[in-house]
């Protein structure tokens, strides 16, 4: 399977920080943003994975992330000229995908939580034609909202409904088999002038081929669009973080506990970074 970020966009509604920087290099406390959909997709256990940027920002994306080498993984890097929507992605990626499945995540998405990584990994495991995830959410009529049946079965999916559907919400991160490419393709702009993900989560629901795993409790899903939701997404790292003395999204962690890479080679990673305690941190981790 392969893994796709989509960490393009405007980033308006983060005007004026955004103005001049992609929103997924921002820090969300002590890391850039796009480390924790990385981890995300490191801890499925997916290792080779495009990295969807603005062509502005292409060389910083890799002069932070590089090969992925150094993590045990293999990265690539596209660009989308404009932000078209989120299911160009599967368009750009057509000949990193091949022949494969992949798992899109969005570059503003966060997710934690005690059992995620399992999780993530039964769902790789266990090859649905797609899966997408249902998190419940106290304001629904923010997001698309997943409406079941009697037997729990999702039976239809609502952008920002007006009236009460279902507390679930769609989260950025989606699992699909290789035919979302050619659905992808064959896709017309919305209104909006994009190609909406939720035409290719409508797609398999009517062939009922959509999966949808609820994640509930124990797990947070935080996104990051705006000035308040950024400080809060910092705010939770930093809170359990410090409670635990434990890092959330940490790539060099998560690829060492992964087993991607070895304990001399964490070392090496953790030494430049020393001084601002990450570096510190991480050698902890080997005594
Ligand atoms: P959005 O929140 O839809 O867009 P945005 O982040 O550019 O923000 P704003 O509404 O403030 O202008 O996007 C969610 C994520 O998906 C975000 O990480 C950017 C990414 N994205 C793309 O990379 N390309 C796209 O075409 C779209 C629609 C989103």
């Amino acid at each position: 399977m392969k893994g796709i970020i989509l960490a393009g966009g405007h980033g308006t509604r983060l005007y004026p920080v955004t103005q001049q920087i992609s929103k997924q290099l921002l820090p969300i406390y002590d890391k850039p943003m796009i480390y924790y959909p990385l981890c995300t997709l490191m801890h499925a256990g997916i290792r080779e994975i495009l990295v969807i940027t603005t062509p502005q920002e292409s060389n910083i994306f890799k002069e932070l992330l590089k090969t992925g080498e150094q993590w045990g993984i293999e990265l690539s890097y596209a660009t989308q000229a404009k932000p078209r929507g989120i299911a160009e992605a599967f368009i750009i990626g057509e000949s990193f995908i091949g022949s494969d499945s992949v798992c899109l995540i969005l570059g503003d998405n966060i997710l934690h939580g005690d059992n995620l990584s399992t999780r993530l990994q039964q769902v790789k495991k266990q090859n649905q034609d797609s899966t997408i995830f249902g998190y419940y959410v106290s304001d629904p009529e923010r997001y698309g909202v997943i409406e079941f049946d009697k037997d729990d079965k999702p039976i239809n999916i609502i952008e920002k409904p007006h009236t009460f559907i279902s507390n679930y919400a769609v989260i950025g991160l989606y699992f699909y088999n290789n035919e979302v490419v050619k659905i992808a393709k064959n896709l017309i702009p919305s209104l909006r002038g994009e190609l909406e993900i939720s035409d290719i989560n409508q797609y398999y629901l009517d062939q009922k081929k959509l999966h949808v795993e609820k994640l509930g409790r124990g797990i947070a899903w935080l996104d990051t669009g705006t000035h308040k939701s950024l400080l809060d997404a910092s705010n939770f790292i930093y809170v359990l973080e410090q409670r635990q003395g434990l890092k959330i999204g940490s790539p060099e962690e998560v690829a060492w506990r992964m087993g991607y890479i070895s304990a001399d080679k964490l070392e090496v990673l953790a030494k430049p970074q020393i001084k601002s305690g990450y570096g510190k941190y991480l050698i902890a981790l080997l005594n």
